[in-house]
């Protein structure tokens, strides 16, 4: 059963109550002045009085299962901003915070004939949360990813890891674990790749894991240029019986550092990128597939092989299309700026925002670096929460790089941040032509600092708008005088050896409540192209042409620049 099309209904408050079982059930509002929502959809783009509305929302359902094929049942949720509270028929369910991953609640018991599903939405910004009060983007409300039933066995694949693990030996490696009980008896999983014949056994302890690893003969690599996709399935046998079986479309390739190179699949790459947020003007962050098919299709027309994911996960299509298409992908938590860094509570929010990301792009080859956050002040509070980050997503997934978006070291002009020791890529935010019009201290910057590590530049820029009847680069903010910043920037780049990525702030212009400025109207405008992803401005070319110098460097002499 996919909800995907249908509406739920929304009223704008909350009250609960507790029944007499101690537990915690909405109160039983009429369903008469209700207001029909779509779903998945930001409430903000609705009607307009509720543009701005930040707050909780109740989202109600009647939904009825003609048919249930037995075994346990999940109700999957692709993302709620920000806290969910979930209740089937009277029951509450489960609370989800962090409003970007996806998270499921069992309903097995609950679930009946006729149903009434409840879901409390919340997006009232808290400090503790991640991210807290503070964002330039705008921070949308409501069910806004797909809501569906999933029936699974009595036992079940909960998950399926699978990597490339030697390159040279072209070694895969399997991770299956099972959910359903706590004990299982020994079984095992029958993971194959029909394309190249290959099939091999796991065997599943009684923990329910098992791992494995074996030669694939004949594997071609996934990259950029060929982005080679293979169907897997695993398939669990217990005493001789298939209880269950998945499937994934995978591509294999390897991603590490040498130096201050970035090597995939064993060569140097230089991350020709740029920025995106998750959000256009008609669906907000609700996204559909052709939005974010078109927004690839404006990255490769500037010549990217790379997309950083600002500033929170981003719909899973966005990976998967990238895994189709050869996009390489920096995927983000929103720990971004200034957060409530001593607070376990949000250590923990962060975290599990972490793994729900982690676990739900493990097997997608086009994401390379999961960074850990954006531009935090460098105190030592934030120093241990984020490398606690860095540790939790090195210790479960080896296979992939490791970076945060650092701000500079104002003081000594320097990179150089003490998180660095923790990352293996150094993520570097700078807007010098823009917020501070020096250059020069770029150039200290990058001639001053000796990284033993690579660099990408992940964020630089400058506002462009078209002011009235003028033009020219005098005009602060004007998309010429934005080009001329970008030039600027560019030509710095060049000189330094350990770049190994740009990444301009940013794609498209996005909205953000914070820009309420003259000019800026409630966008962020510093985007290459405009929010309606019509009109390329001018500093998008110099980045194309900057890109396509990139290539030609790296087709004459097998390196990047
Ligand atoms: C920061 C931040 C971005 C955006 C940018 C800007 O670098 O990481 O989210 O706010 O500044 O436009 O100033």
């Amino acid at each position: 059963v996919d909800m995907y099309d249908n509406c739920l209904r929304a009223k704008w408050f909350l009250e609960e109550k507790t029944n007499s079982e101690g537990r915690r059930v909405p109160l039983d509002y009429g369903f008469d002045d209700w207001e029909e929502i779509p779903v998945p959809a930001v409430w903000n783009l609705v009607k307009p009085e509720y543009f701005y509305y930040e707050g909780p929302a109740v989202y109600s359902r009647r939904f009825f299962l003609k048919e249930n094929p037995g075994g346990r049942v999940f109700l999957q949720f692709g993302a709620v901003s920000y806290e969910a509270r979930i209740f089937l028929n009277g029951v509450f369910l489960g609370l989800h915070k962090g409003g970007s991953t996806p998270f499921g609640v069992e309903v097995t018991k609950e679930l009946k004939e006729e149903n009434r599903l409840i879901v409390i939405a919340d997006n009232t910004r808290r400090q503790d949360q991640i991210p807290s009060e503070n964002t330039d983007w705008f921070l949308y409300g409501g069910i806004y990813r797909s809501v569906s039933l999933l029936f699974v066995p009595d036992i079940y694949i909960k998950d399926m890891n699978v990597h490339l693990n030697d390159r040279e030996n072209k070694e895969i490696k399997v991770s299956v674990s099972l959910g359903g009980c706590e004990r299982f008896l020994e079984g095992e999983a029958v993971f194959s790749i029909p394309e190249l014949q290959l099939e091999t056994v796991i065997s599943i302890g009684t923990e329910g894991e098992g791992q494995a690893v074996f030669k694939a003969d004949g594997l071609s690599l996934w990259n950029p240029e060929d982005p080679k996709l293979y169907e897997v399935f695993v398939k669990l046998r217990i005493r001789g019986q298939v209880l269950d079986e998945v499937r994934d479309r995978i591509g294999f390739r390897t991603v590490e550092t040498k130096g201050r190179k970035i090597l995939l699949n064993g060569k140097p790459v230089f991350l020709r990128g740029a920025c995106l947020h998750e959000e256009t003007e008609e669906h907000g962050k609700a996204v559909t597939k052709e939005d974010i098919r078109q927004a690839f299709k404006k990255a490769k027309e500037m010549n990217c092989n790379f997309l950083r994911l600002a500033h929170y996960p981003h719909t899973e299509w966005a990976s998967q299309l990238a895994d189709e298409e050869g996009i390489l992908l920096w995927e983000e938590i929103p720990v971004y700026w200034w957060i409530d860094f001593a607070n376990p509570h949000t250590l923990k929010d962060a975290k599990n925002q972490l793994m729900e990301l982690i676990k739900r792009d493990f097997n997608r080859a086009s994401v390379v670096i999961w960074s850990v956050g954006n531009e935090n002040p460098d105190t030592d509070e934030r120093y241990h929460f984020m490398r606690e980050l860095a540790e939790t997503a090195k210790a479960y997934d080896p296979s992939r790089l490791v970076s945060a978006a650092c701000l500079v070291d104002v003081v000594n002009l320097k990179i150089s941040d003490r998180l660095e020791g923790h990352l293996d890529v150094i993520g570097f935010n700078e807007y010098y032509g823009w917020y501070d019009p020096d250059y020069e201290k770029l150039n200290v910057i990058l001639e001053g600092s000796n990284p033993d590590k690579p660099v990408v530049i992940s964020e630089f820029g400058a506002d462009g708008y078209l002011p009235d009847g003028k033009a020219g680069s005098n005009v602060r903010g004007s998309e010429e005088e934005q080009k001329e910043i970008y030039e600027k920037q560019v030509a710095i780049f060049r000189k330094t050896d350990y770049i190994q990525g740009t990444s301009p702030w940013i794609l498209f212009d996005y909205r953000t409540p914070k820009r309420l400025g003259a000019y800026q109207k409630g966008y962020n405008i510093k985007g290459l192209v405009t929010a309606d992803r019509k009109r390329e401005k001018p500093a998008f070319s110099v980045m194309k042409d900057f890109y396509e110098e990139v290539i030609k460097d790296e087709q004459a002499d097998g390196s990047p620049v």
